[in-house]
């Protein structure tokens, strides 16, 4: 049996109560792991070094096996960018090269840009026309219930590759959730930690690591999604949201 874990944590009070977003993770784990899982996320939440959590949110469900779909994981490619400008230059030709418009394209960078408090999801924009799609405001959408198929598996073979930080690992899972939507065309990415300053672009089945997304230090960051229309929000929210997930890296 597999259970989500979700795990939510703000400063200065619940996020719906005006706090500041400090970390999330979602997990799909055994019955065994729950512990110990549990344990490392409120960790997480109290250690952050966007600052301590005062308000932390767990979930915990049980996810029936016949509603798991597993699907591949994205090809990692890394562009070893010289500055902040030429990591954003080579992600907009990534995604232009999966179709999306140049204004869809302008809008998510700047969006990303004009950020004034970290959002906790991601933004939809309409690959084409440049419009925002969903209506969760500074929530965002946050993908959730998704993990590696093996978690020792995957994590011998991104030690192997020397990725041994959780950002990479908790990043191609989502990134490979995110991208097999049926509408979503392309990702843009980079973190709000303000010491992590790789992002990514994910388009055309493959993982663009981009080494410098954002200056040092800087806490701004968060995720678009390029959607394809006409498409039915609903339906993509739940499956981003709620549909179960696994990631198998031999795929
Ligand atoms: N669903 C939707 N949006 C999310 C989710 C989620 N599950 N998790 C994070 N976000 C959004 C949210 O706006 C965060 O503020 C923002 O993304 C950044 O999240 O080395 O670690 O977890 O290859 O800080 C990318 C590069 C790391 C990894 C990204 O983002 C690599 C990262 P963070
Ligand atoms: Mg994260
Ligand atoms: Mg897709
Ligand atoms: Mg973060």
């Amino acid at each position: 049996m597999l259970y989500s874990i979700r795990m939510r944590s703000a400063q200065g009070g619940a996020h719906e109560h005006g706090g500041h977003h400090i970390s999330g993770a979602e997990r799909l784990i055994t019955t065994q792991d729950l512990t110990t899982i549990t344990e490392k996320l409120i960790q997480r939440a109290l250690t952050h070094e966007k600052g301590r959590a005062d308000f932390i949110r767990l979930t915990i469900e049980e996810v029936k096996p016949k509603d798991i779909i597993t699907i591949p994981m994205l090809k990692m490619e890394t562009y070893t960018a010289i500055d902040v400008s030429d990591g954003h230059k080579n992600a907009c030709e990534f995604l232009a090269n999966a179709g999306i418009s140049k204004i869809a394209i302008d809008n998510a960078i700047s969006s990303l840009l004009s950020l004034q408090e970290n959002m906790r999801g991601a933004i939809l924009i309409d690959a084409t026309t440049g419009k925002r799609l969903d209506n969760t405001g500074m929530r965002g959408i946050r993908v959730s219930r998704m993990d590696f198929k093996d978690t020792l598996q995957a994590k011998k073979h991104f030690d192997e590759l020397g990725y041994t930080d959780n950002h990479v690992q908790e990043a191609l899972v989502l990134a490979s959730k995110v991208l097999s939507a049926p509408n979503v065309v392309g990702e843009l990415c980079w973190s709000d930690d303000p010491n992590y300053i790789i992002g990514y672009v994910s388009a055309n089945n493959i993982y663009h690591r981009i080494t410098k997304m954002k200056p040092l230090h800087s806490n701004q960051g968060g995720r678009v999604f390029f959607v394809k229309t006409p498409v039915d929000i609903t339906v993509l929210q739940n499956y981003l949201e709620r549909q179960p997930v696994l990631v198998d890296i031999n795929l």
